[in-house]
């Protein structure tokens, strides 16, 4: 009798510890390498963290956080973009590899751009065929003659847009958002011409004036049917999604563990202006991620507590 009951209640006590440490295991919240996806994902971790939910950030590059995603070794991407991403996002969403938790206000749209000079310089511009008579403007003292596109890490096949194109471009991949900025910082000084990849919504658009070129339109069949738009034997012949969306995404266990963060996150929603202002925060006041996600925490309180069901408050 006795026996059993220390059985019992070794039993009870090994599965509260089980319970507990479930319930105590940090979440993992990927922060990649643009601002705003940085800044979003402190401000979720401090929303996950008022509803008693300790949190670890996982920073990760964009092409490596799916399979940790699909694992559950990351368990929270708080902005997937259409343009870059929707491919794999679509693919393992069907799978059952990943959840996907709902989507944002915001629409998105990531495309080359150029200031607004560069229009005087390329007439016809924003119509990628202008892009494409003026190639040699672009080009560099190390680029044979070849137009230079900055891109950055996250992009669809550019070689391919560029290849199927037929435009005299060489595509120079930088590794973040900030080394994009270092050059478009560099060019607009001194008014040279320049292209590169660049996304809204984003701070850029509060101080730069400047245009995404127009490539033939989006259309799935673009990326799936060679057929498909001006050039009959390729893939890629069109620009990315002109009001693209902006989603959520988990590890497929995280909705079972984390419940009450798990509704929280599908309730969390940014709209275009607010991404913007946030990551101007950084790159235009020089505040550093932490402080930016602060600042807006503490100035959004009742916006946030209504992301948080009832039951979980
Ligand atoms: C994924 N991004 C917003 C950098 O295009």
């Amino acid at each position: 009798m006795q026996r059993s009951f220390i059985q019992l209640a070794s039993l009870l006590a090994f599965f509260s510890i089980c319970q507990i440490s479930l319930a105590n295991e940090n979440i993992k919240i990927i922060t990649n390498n643009w601002t705003s996806q940085i800044v979003l994902s402190h401000i979720t971790g401090k929303i996950f963290t008022t509803l008693g939910q300790p949190v670890e950030y996982v920073k990760i590059s964009t092409s490596d956080q799916w399979g940790a995603l699909a694992r559950g070794t990351a368990d929270v991407q708080i902005e997937v973009w259409e343009g870059t991403m929707s491919d794999q996002f679509t693919r393992l969403v069907s799978d059952r590899s990943i959840t996907n938790a709902g989507t944002h206000t915001a629409t998105t749209r990531e495309e080359w751009w150029y200031p607004s000079y560069v229009e005087e310089i390329c007439p016809g511009l924003p119509d990628w065929q202008a892009l494409k008579s003026c190639a040699e403007l672009f080009s560099l003292p190390d680029s044979q003659g070849s137009g230079v596109y900055f891109a950055g890490p996250w992009e669809k096949p550019d070689e391919a847009k560029v290849r199927a194109l037929n435009m005299n471009f060489e595509v120079r991949v930088l590794n973040s958002g900030d080394e994009l900025w270092v050059e478009l910082n560099r060019a607009y000084k001194n008014k040279t011409p320049i292209v590169l990849f660049n996304w809204t919504p984003n701070w850029v658009e509060s101080r730069f004036d400047g245009r995404f070129v127009e490539f033939p339109l989006y259309q799935p069949a673009c990326e799936s049917d060679p057929k498909w738009g001006v050039n009959p034997e390729f893939l890629y012949d069109c620009g990315n999604p002109k009001d693209g969306w902006l989603k959520k995404a988990t590890s497929t266990h995280f909705s079972d563990e984390n419940s009450c963060a798990f509704k929280t996150l599908k309730n969390i929603s940014f709209n275009n202006q607010q991404i913007s202002e946030i990551s101007a925060l950084v790159d235009v006041d020089n505040q550093s991620y932490q402080a930016a996600a602060s600042t807006w925490f503490e100035q959004n309180k009742p916006l946030w507590l209504s992301w948080i069901p009832q039951e979980c408050q």
